[in-house]
């Protein structure tokens, strides 16, 4: 009887501490992951601030944000690709990255709730845009 109560005790002093540290610590790995998710620029998914230019494509092609949210392009293609706002032969003025070659990105803030075309000047047929609400 005195043994069950002993080890009852020991029970309860160590394993919900121990079953506590373990929950904390997948949770923490999984917020871990999430932020490699939206930084590691390598492959893999763009993250929510993200938009990747791959197989000569804007991956999202639509990309929905809050005002005051950066987005940054990154070039995963061995070509280079521009971000160029406004529609193919008529750029509006407000971002234009320039050339950005394999492995380059390019920022910009949308400070302005609207819906943003946006274009490859090397590629006319690359076209996408960013809803800002
Ligand atoms: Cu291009």
């Amino acid at each position: 009887m005195i043994l069950k109560n002993v080890f009852l005790s020991i029970l309860k002093i160590y394993l919900i501490p121990i079953s506590s540290l373990l929950f904390i610590t997948i949770l923490y790995a999984g917020c871990n992951k999430d932020d490699n998710y939206s930084t590691n620029g390598g492959s893999g998914n763009p993250g929510p601030n993200e938009v990747f230019i791959e197989n000569s494509s804007f991956t999202p092609s639509n990309r929905t944000i809050s005002v005051g949210t950066t987005i940054t392009w990154k070039n995963q293609d061995g070509i280079g690709h521009t971000v160029t706002s406004g529609i193919p032969g008529s750029p509006s003025g407000l971002f234009n990255s320039g050339n950005l070659g394999n492995g380059a990105s390019f920022s910009y803030t949308f400070n302005n709730p609207g819906e943003y075309k946006y274009f490859c000047n090397i590629h006319p047929s690359m076209t996408a845009k960013v809803t800002v609400q």
